[in-house]
């Protein structure tokens, strides 16, 4: 009878190139998966680590995750959540989810304190034991070290534990992925049922291993290379001797990658507005939800190049075409490059205030203040200031706050 919905890698609060469209993305799709939750009720929901992408985020980000995992708890679904990399704060404190944990009934997300033993980190269920890995925040030699402590005496607790034992954790198996692993898939509890795993953002259903395991992958791509790969949340339904698998299909922005291999600026046009048409006439059909495509335009050229000049004609080549647009270097000899995160309306020159003004939904003024006020900092090597222009930037489109931020010295 045990069904369990088994989802890993949703980084809530993540604000993938500076894009609010995108942050919003995240949390709808998470939304997505806790209404599937509420229909289809399964016995638990399980979160293998990082359902935030940062140990500390705006409290509007915590106050829209906690009233998302409310709906699961007040319904009375179960919610467990293990700790993740991004969700585990490097040195010892509470963490968002301890502090859910407390304030939260139904939701369980056991944080490592000294003294703890594996057995706190089992939680019963009826039916169901799952047992909770700790994250452990420190050297790679000191985390393998820790997990395999947890993982053996799982492995003693599981054969005394009557019902169907699971294992959370948010870790990586040497057969999936070298170079963080922490252990093999033969050291997971050999009576266990299934193990729910996180941390690989590309997903992996491994059914024929000693002990089942998969990875649901990330819940809403974060990079560009994840676009390929997208995760997708599990039910296992763990009635009989083998689990049975799901997937739950999430319904996303769709996102497309153009590269564009140009020797300069004058080629650059054509480039673009030819692949563009291209992927937006194979879009028509798979446009499964009304959210405007994000476009990666991935920039390779063997010389340095002018960026504004590019940007300005990406821009121009767009037109009016209803799109994100995240444009990405690829300058030979000058490694690769984040670039500006634009919304297109038009052609143009490049006005960078004007375009933080529209993104931002804040007045020109204040806008080209802002430039000017990171402009100074950069040159002044003022790395605190620019962090807290920027952070004020990613966080808050309240005037006052821009008011207080621009006053503080
Ligand atoms: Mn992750």
């Amino acid at each position: 009878m045990p069904k369990i919905l088994h989802v890993a890698d949703i980084h809530l609060g993540a604000r993938p190139y500076g894009l609010e469209e995108r942050r919003n993305d995240i949390f709808r799709s998470f939304e997505f998966v806790v209404e599937t939750a509420l229909k289809d009720r399964p016995d638990a929901v399980l979160i293998a680590g990082d359902l935030f992408d940062k140990p500390k985020l705006p409290l509007r980000d915590v106050k829209q995750a906690v009233e998302l995992v409310r709906m699961l708890t007040d319904a009375g679904i179960p919610v467990l959540a293990a700790h993740g990399e991004h969700d585990t704060p490097s040195v010892r404190d509470e963490t968002l989810l301890s502090l859910m944990e407390a304030s939260l009934d139904g939701f369980r997300a056991p944080l490592y304190r000294s003294g703890m033993s594996a057995k706190d980190f089992v939680v019963d269920l009826g039916d169901l034991k799952v047992a909770v890995v700790p994250f452990f925040k420190v050297s790679l030699e000191e985390r393998r070290k820790l997990t395999l402590r947890f993982l053996r005496e799982f492995d003693e607790i599981s054969k005394g534990a009557g019902g169907k034992f699971v294992l959370l954790a948010h870790m990586s198996l040497d057969t999936e992925m070298q170079f963080d692993a922490v252990a093999s898939p033969s050291d997971l509890p050999s009576r266990a049922r299934y193990a729910a795993l996180g941390h690989l953002h590309a997903p992996r259903v491994r059914l024929e291993a000693p002990t089942p395991y998969a990875y649901p992958g990330v819940l809403d791509p974060l990079k560009v290379e994840e676009i390929s790969m997208p995760g997708s949340p599990l039910y296992v339904d763990l009635s009989g001797d083998t689990p049975i698998i799901e997937r739950i299909r999430i319904p996303r922005r769709p996102q497309y990658k153009i590269d564009v291999d140009v020797v300069d600026v004058a080629s650059v046009y054509n480039a673009v507005s030819m692949s563009l048409k291209k992927v937006l006439a194979g879009s028509g059909g798979a446009r499964e939800v009304k959210l405007k495509p994000l476009i990666h335009v991935v920039i390779k050229t063997d010389k340095p190049v002018n960026k504004a000049r590019f940007i300005a004609e990406v821009r121009r080549a767009a037109g009016k075409a209803d799109v994100l647009l995240k444009i990405h270097w690829k300058v030979a000899g000058g490694g690769e490059y984040g670039g500006a995160s634009l919304e297109l309306r038009g052609e143009g020159p490049l006005d960078l205030a004007k375009i933080a003004a529209e993104h931002y939904s804040i007045p020109l003024e204040a806008a080209s203040t802002i430039l000017h006020e990171l402009a100074e900092a950069a040159a002044e090597k003022d790395e605190e200031r620019v962090k807290e222009i920027l952070q004020a930037l990613a966080t808050s489109v309240d005037q006052d706050v821009w008011r207080r931020v621009l006053n503080m010295r």
